[in-house]
């Protein structure tokens, strides 16, 4: 028997077993993705829809949860994760995860996109940021006008006058990613001493903390309160939808967020949380949040914001690092020395 007929059967298993493994791949692929979502509810069914749009092929289940919570979750779920990507909320709970070993690195086709990399994308390419927002104060224009001669706050020392006294609403930072910018543009502005002292004296303002980092805003709208501490796209969003709002900025400076975007470590479906990744970092998928009120900016060339006037505001230096290495640590602090996270209004 000469050698190549020897040869042809072997070659023909070959052939037929790469065939069936690639076959096999292919029935491999996922059609679910489980999606931790952290902006608004609103924005999260959106970007569902609009996935599955382009993705026919994968139903995305969600669920909304704040940033504090969101982070707790993934921690418990570690040797069994639920989720296999996790979208949106301050990118201080992104670096907390990571510290925590909680996400998996990908290398998008699509990071070339990011406008701003040292600050947008971590260096190990566990987390990449998808939108950029200002902090804000919401006050009730009602509130103002019952109030003549008073003037909606410009200064976080505005916050503190007694006419603001018990009329603050703000998120609470164990929870929330909102609340807990504010607490750490605080502690960077003033410096941690100083800093602390100031947010005791902010939080006996407060009339109720809540769970979610943007309900202050509609609170505040609803006449609850009459200053909301909140991120002004939030604000904006309430505005838009017609209530008495006046949005201010702290003239000394504000902080601000980037909202971030992981793979969670040991994720099922691994190959459609890389496909949700490359797609959120398209400009195209950039420039959806104001179809569902959301006027974040965005983080990608070419993709335009829909309000650049909100990051047109005098912005800290904010450190994202210190924050995110901090976090546990100062929300503890808060919540053991300031102010509980019992009975927090949803
Ligand atoms: O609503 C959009 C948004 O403000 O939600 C995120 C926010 O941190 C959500 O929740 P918590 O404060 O409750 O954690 C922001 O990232 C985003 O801009």
């Amino acid at each position: 028997m000469s050698k190549i007929k020897r040869f042809t059967p072997i070659l023909a298993f070959i052939v037929t077993t790469i065939f069936a493994l690639s076959a096999c791949q292919q029935e491999a692929a996922s059609t679910e993705l489980n999606l931790l979502c952290t902006p608004q509810v609103e924005w999260c069914e959106g970007m569902k829809a609009e996935f599955e749009a382009a993705n026919p092929e994968i139903t995305v289940n969600f669920v909304r949860m704040s940033s504090g919570e969101s982070l707790t979750r993934l921690r418990n779920e570690k040797d069994n994760p639920q989720f296999d990507i996790w979208w949106g909320g301050p990118i201080d709970s992104f670096i907390a995860a990571k510290d925590e070993d909680l996400l998996e690195a990908y290398d998008s086709p699509n990071l070339g996109n990011i406008k701003d990399p040292g600050l947008m994308l971590d260096p190990d390419h566990t987390w990449a940021g998808v939108y950029v927002g200002s902090l804000g104060f919401a006050t009730n224009q009602n509130f103002l006008d019952e109030n003549p001669g008073l003037e909606p706050p410009r200064s976080w020392d505005d916050l503190l006058k007694p006419e603001f006294s018990g009329q603050l609403m703000v998120a609470h930072p164990s929870s929330s990613g909102t609340s807990y910018t504010a607490l750490c543009t605080v502690l960077q502005m003033r410096g941690e001493d100083a800093g602390w002292d100031y947010l005791n004296a902010y939080a006996g303002q407060v009339n109720q903390f809540t769970k979610s980092g943007s309900a202050p805003a509609r609170f505040v709208g609803q006449g609850e309160a009459a200053v909301g501490i909140v991120f002004s796209h939030d604000i904006v969003a309430q505005i838009e939808a017609g209530a008495p709002l006046v949005l201010t900025f702290p003239e000394e400076g504000t902080g601000y967020e980037i909202g971030g975007m992981g793979i969670i470590k040991g994720a099922a479906h691994l190959d459609a949380a890389q496909k949700w990744f490359d797609w959120a970092l398209e400009p195209a998928t950039q420039e959806l949040g104001p179809k569902y009120a959301a006027f974040q900016a965005p983080t990608v060339n070419g993709a335009e914001a829909s309000m650049p006037e909100l990051l047109d505001v005098n912005l800290i230096d904010y450190d994202f690092q210190y924050c995110g290495e901090n976090k546990t640590a100062f929300v503890d602090r808060f919540t053991n020395e300031i102010a509980n996270a019992d009975s927090l209004k949803e």
